[in-house]
């Protein structure tokens, strides 16, 4: 990594950039004439954009030959989604695609990520592709193209079909894993030619483990460990042969990578003991998920604590899953701080201050050292070449005032926080290339339905107007200045 800091015009203020957060005064300039431009600077190439899921906006569940997914199923079965909220309407954005491009494009970001539903472009899960699904996609994607914003579509992201929770057991079978790999053979053919990065699957242990285990989000089951255990292998599985399907299948030059949630290791204390407790619980925790797709196998720490309850597999299976990718991306949000310890595993994760701070999520706690060590984990420990934050954002209480506006101000400081470490990986010459901000607008947020906010549009969902947070022109300003601070 050294070689490239010196690369990097922006690379003197390093020491400067670390200490930003923690100076009370401006830090000292080095260089004569230089401005805050020089050392808090983004470098030009770097991708800014905004995510949404399908079923999250899109709303229109039952139009244009669209069969439900497990997410329908789940949100209509009474006492699971707060306050009855279920995403048959959603943001609507099935039809306001046209004004939600503008929004993009209005942020002045270079991408969108959004998610391909694959209950509408192959109802029944396998089989039958929809083309009334294909041309929807089509336009979404014209519509980008001519605002020049570049895509990153996401396979899957939670709403598998109904139909096979219902022929298979979804996760808990490999025909699942199968049927996710012909269905990304179908999108790798489909839309290839005009989608140029492709995300598998989006954060592996929310529809596993919290649809399996816990059944707090779809489909609702709780399994004992050993199906569990099974469940998480078919998910990495799918991911697996989903990568291979678009290498047979999309066109040269075609970047493929993943979303993952992992739990992101911070050191407590930067200091060379705590920072390599931290690696070694990155890899740890994250075996089942991260770790297998990027070793291509499972830790013994994992299947040995996991016993009689590991999932079982082939080495074919295990070849798959490690399929090389291009890129790596993270959604982060938030932090689990690590202290080295005189401990089997030599590291402790210590219990959480109940007096840490976190957003109006009750999950979301705040540490934006997380933007850093994430792509420094993944470069460090798996030398990862090319890594986005995938999703960063956060629910507030959003208020609109009685003149119509929403000033979300702990959402800029949430927001500028993380940029702030983002910008230290990049100085420090970390390959984070690109960062999407979660949401581009106010959507329906799984089990918690509309009552978490996370967009930096505000979405009044009796209208379905959509309002610019104030976070939505900090947005506009650090793009346009490619400063976060
Ligand atoms: C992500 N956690 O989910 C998803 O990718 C989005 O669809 C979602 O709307 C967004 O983050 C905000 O929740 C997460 O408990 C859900 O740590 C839960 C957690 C993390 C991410």
């Amino acid at each position: 990594m050294k070689k490239q800091i010196s690369r990097r015009r922006f690379g003197r203020a390093l020491g400067t950039a670390m200490g930003a957060t923690a100076l009370c005064s401006p830090p000292a300039v080095s260089a004569p004439g230089a401005t805050a431009a020089d050392y808090y600077r983004f470098p030009d190439g770097f991708v800014w954009g905004c995510a949404t899921a399908a079923y999250q906006v899109e709303g229109a569940v039952a139009e244009d030959g669209r069969r439900p997914s497990i997410w329908d199923t789940f949100a209509h079965t009474p006492g699971k989604v707060q306050n009855g909220d279920n995403g048959d309407v959603a943001s609507d954005s099935y039809h306001r695609y046209k004004q939600d491009v503008q929004l993009l494009k209005s942020l002045g970001v270079q991408a969108y990520r959004f998610s391909i539903a694959w209950p509408r472009v192959i109802p029944e899960g396998t089989g039958r592709v929809n083309e009334k699904a294909i041309a929807y996609y089509e336009r979404l994607l014209d519509e980008l193209a001519a605002a020049r914003i570049e895509p990153y579509a996401t396979l899957f992201h939670w709403d598998l079909p109904q139909a096979l929770e219902d022929r298979f057991g979804g996760w808990q079978s490999p025909d699942t894993s199968k049927a996710f790999a012909a269905y990304a053979e179908v999108v790798a053919k489909r839309f290839s030619d005009r989608v140029r990065y492709f995300f598998t699957t989006n954060e592996f242990s929310c529809f596993t483990d919290d649809g399996y285990a816990t059944g707090e989000k779809a489909p609702g089951k709780r399994l004992p460990p050993a199906g569990v255990n099974q469940v998480r292998h078919h998910a990495v599985l799918a991911h697996g042969l989903a990568v291979q399907a678009l290498r047979a299948s999309a066109r040269a030059g075609t970047q493929v990578g993943i979303a993952e949630n992992a739990t992101l290791c911070v050191p407590a204390i930067e200091s060379p003991e705590h920072v390599r407790a931290a690696q070694k619980a990155m890899r740890d925790i994250n075996a089942p998920f991260l770790t297998a797709v990027l070793e291509g196998k499972y830790l013994d720490s994992y299947l040995s604590s996991a016993g009689r309850d590991a999932p079982r597999y082939t080495a074919a299976e295990m070849s798959a899953i490690g399929s090389p990718l291009d890129f790596v991306g993270i959604n982060a949000y938030a932090p689990t701080y690590i202290c080295a310890a005189d401990s089997p595993s030599g590291y402790i994760q210590p219990a959480r201050p109940s007096s840490a701070p976190r957003m109006a999520s009750s999950w979301l706690y705040i540490g934006p050292e997380i933007a850093y060590w994430a792509p420094r984990h993944l470069a460090e420990i798996w030398k990862v070449k090319d890594i986005y934050i995938t999703e960063n954002g956060c629910s507030s209480d959003d208020q609109l005032t009685a003149d119509g506006k929403i000033y979300d101000t702990d959402r800029i400081m949430y927001l500028r926080n993380h940029l702030v470490h983002a910008h230290r990986a990049v100085a420090e010459g970390w390959p984070l290339r690109g960062y999407f901000l979660w949401s581009l607008m106010d959507n329906f947020e799984w089990s918690d339905g509309y009552g978490k906010r996370f967009g930096i549009h505000y979405v009044d969902f009796r209208t379905q107007r959509r309002i610019p947070k104030l976070s939505a022109a900090y947005y506009r300003e650090v793009i346009a200045r490619r400063m976060a601070v």
